[in-house]
Formats: C-alpha cells, sequence, structure tokens
C-alpha cells in the first residue's frame, strides 16, 4: 500500500481559532480526520504530522525517505521563504505537492513566491481543507501511474 507524509508547518495549528474569513472554521484535528477517513477509502496509508519549527519539518522530510511513497506539504510561511525546506525535499527525491488552503496567488505579493514549487509535482491551492484530499487523490494517481 502506498504511504504518504502529509506535512503541515507554523501556525496551521491555529485553524479555525482565528481569522475564520480566511482560513475557514476547520481545525487542523478535523482535517487529519477527513484525511485519515480519506486514506482508507482510496486505500493509502497517511501520517498527519504539524510543526511550527523550521528544523523539525526538515528532520520530518528526511525521516520520510524510506518509510514514505510521497510528501504533501502546506509549510505555511515557510513556502517563502525556506530554501532549507527546498534542500531538504530535493535531498529525499520523493515525489512532493504543495498545498495551501488559500489561494496564495490572489494574496499580497510576498506570498506569490514558493521555494516549495521549484521541488514539487504540482500546487493545489485555494480549495480550503477539500485541497488536503484533493491532494492525497493526486498524490496516489502519480503513485500508481
Ligand atoms: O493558505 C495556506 O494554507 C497558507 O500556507 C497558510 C499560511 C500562510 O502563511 C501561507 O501564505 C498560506 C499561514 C497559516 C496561518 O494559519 C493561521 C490559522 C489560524 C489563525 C491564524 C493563522
Amino acid at each position: 500500500m502506498t504511504s504518504v507524509l502529509i506535512l503541515n508547518g507554523p501556525n496551521l495549528n491555529l485553524l479555525g481559532t482565528r481569522q475564520p474569513e480566511v482560513y475557514g472554521t476547520t481545525t487542523l484535528a478535523d482535517i487529519e480526520a477527513r484525511c485519515k477517513k480519506h486514506a482508507e477509502a482510496i486505500g493509502t496509508e497517511v501520517e498527519f504530522f504539524q510543526s511550527n519549527h523550521e528544523g523539525v519539518l526538515v528532520d520530518s522530510i528526511h525521516a520520510a525517505r524510506g518509510t514514505h511513497d510521497g510528501i504533501i506539504l502546506n509549510a505555511g510561511a515557510y513556502t517563502h521563504t525556506s530554501i532549507a525546506l527546498m534542500d531538504a525535499l530535493a535531498s529525499v527525491e520523493l515525489p512532493a505537492i504543495e498545498l495551501h488552503l488559500s489561494n496564495v496567488h490572489a494574496r499580497e505579493d510576498f506570498r506569490h513566491r514558493s521555494y516549495i514549487a521549484k521541488v514539487a509535482l504540482g500546487i493545489i491551492c485555494g480549495f480550503g481543507a477539500d485541497g488536503y484530499l484533493l491532494a492525497m487523490d493526486a498524490m496516489k494517481q502519480h503513485l500508481s501511474g
């Protein structure tokens, strides 16, 4: 069975508690539950993890090598700044999908730049929590294609 790591970056632990007009009312725990249910439906194993710390996210990407077949990454604001995350993804040579709840291209200019996109298979953004399930489907399709 294919196994996917879903990795979440800084401040995403606050989902559903603040700025609902931007990020919705769904909590990260709700999203995790939806991902686990969807994983069962499509026959995928999933590990779901969040950290506010760049180095912990780098460690998690490294640990995915040999454990998971692909990575779905909502790197939060590190998307726009982190060469370390980009290098970590490139080093493990696993397929990665960049994910965002919001449509980052309809927001501030600084959210238009992504270091993750340079090493990602593709990007899903603007579909809220549903984007996690769309990314799981896209990864499953990629891995079985
Ligand atoms: O849209 C996304 O998923 C983002 O990755 C979310 C990041 C943002 O920096 C990216 O540009 C786009 C921010 C996550 C912050 O989440 C919060 C949740 C509730 C309250 C405050 C922040």
